[in-house]
């Protein structure tokens, strides 16, 4: 078992980036619950984030969308975020909430729609320039609905050429995160649906292009610990997009549907040498009747006792189970990890960073939340519709 100081320095080197519209008011495509005091500029986002780096320890950096985080000088939003003890973290593009992208972006069949998706994810990284941010994280909403509406194959050829463009333009510091999901908005064909598809691309750009595997983006009953294992075992994983689903894309409170995939994921990663920067953990969550800045913390905190569980796995044991064929004994390896109650070593890990060892309660005594209720008004959707 690793010593208790090697997990809780593990613990405390683990930074989990918050999502910048995981603070803004969001809903389904039926209904936006507005919530009183939520941020009205990326500014006000950021002043959230840094209540819930506060109170964790762990969350110094904050992903930011563009357009809905459009401000004319990001060097300056870099700097505001520095003032606040923040970073800014990925850039996340959108080709996906404009009409001329009706059927698809980079895939689209008109050559002038394609260079006007690909003149936005160029943007993307001059804006990386200004906010020192290191990943580029590409989510492309292109698909087709009806079989014979497009050539399938012809869409991979445009992706493919809009994505070596992107990455020429990428400074030696720079990555780019391709994202994949299985369905939605498209529905008979999605051009990155899987990791397979996001992975050929990826190698044939080569080393700055790196897989994202959100956890939502899933069928269900999928293996997503076995994409996690495989992709850090060919030098491809570049990060996470965390949150949990019961049906499709959820986007609910990361750990809170199944906590034990997280801790299966959490394991993959720490067997494969994963608990790096290297890897980016974040957060992509949508908060709609729950109060988020709690929420948020609650999902960092989720994160952090999944990690706890998988650095606590005995691995010498399990590998001598695992050798002698001890199929009971390896699982009951595992099974004791997972069934570890790690709070109390969380709490001490806070304790001795200085911090409250309950942040959700900490925060609570705040008086944050009273404050920007009373001081916001009109808060802004995080994107969807805005
Ligand atoms: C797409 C996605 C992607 C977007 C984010 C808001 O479903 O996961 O990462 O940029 O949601
Ligand atoms: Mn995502
Ligand atoms: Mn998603």
């Amino acid at each position: 078992m690793t010593a208790p100081s090697a997990v809780k320095a593990a613990l405390t080197s683990q930074a989990i980036e918050t999502p910048s519209w995981a603070y803004g008011n969001s809903g389904t495509r039926f209904k936006v619950f507005a919530q009183q005091g939520v941020p009205r500029s990326p500014q006000e986002k950021l002043d959230d984030a840094a209540q819930v780096h506060r109170f964790t320890g762990v969350a110094p950096t904050v992903a930011l969308h563009i357009p809905w985080d459009k401000v004319d000088d990001y060097a300056a939003l870099a700097a505001y975020a520095e003032e606040r003890g923040l970073r800014l973290g990925a850039i996340n593009s959108n080709v996906f909430q404009d009409d001329d992208y009706k059927l698809g972006s980079v895939c689209h069949p008109d050559a002038a729609v394609r260079r006007k998706a690909l003149g936005h994810l160029l943007e993307c990284v001059d804006i990386m320039d200004a906010t020192g941010s290191r990943d580029l994280k590409l989510w492309f909403s292109d698909g087709t609905n009806y079989p014979g509406q497009d050539d399938i194959r012809a869409r991979q050829d445009r992706l493919a050429e809009a994505l070596s463009a992107v990455y020429e333009r990428l400074g030696d510091d720079q990555r780019m995160l391709l994202e994949y999901k299985f369905f939605e908005p498209a529905f008979y064909t999605t051009d990155v649906p899987d990791w397979g598809t996001a992975y050929a691309h990826c190698l044939k750009l080569g080393p700055k292009a790196q897989v994202v595997v959100d956890t939502g983006h899933h069928a269900p009953g999928t293996n997503i610990e076995f994409i996690v294992a495989l992709l850090l075992r060919e030098g491809k994983l570049g990060g996470f997009d965390f949150n949990s689903r019961f049906y499709a894309d959820d986007d609910l409170m990361v750990g809170a549907a199944d906590p034990f995939q997280l801790f299966r994921i959490m394991y993959e990663v720490v067997r494969g040498g994963g608990l790096t920067p290297d890897v980016a953990f974040m957060l992509d969550q949508c908060h709609n009747i729950e109060p988020k800045i709690p929420a948020i913390i609650r999902s960092v905190m989720n994160v952090q006792e999944a990690t706890a569980k998988a650095l606590l796995v005995d691995r010498e044991a399990l590998a001598a189970a695992q050798a002698a064929g001890d199929v009971l004994g390896a699982n009951a390896v595992l099974m004791d990890a997972y069934n570890t109650d790690v709070r109390p070593l969380l709490a001490e890990v806070r304790q001795e960073q200085g911090l409250d060892p309950d942040p959700v309660a900490a925060y609570g005594r705040s008086g944050w939340a009273e404050r920007i209720v009373a001081e916001r008004v009109g808060g802004r959707q995080a994107g969807w519709g805005a």
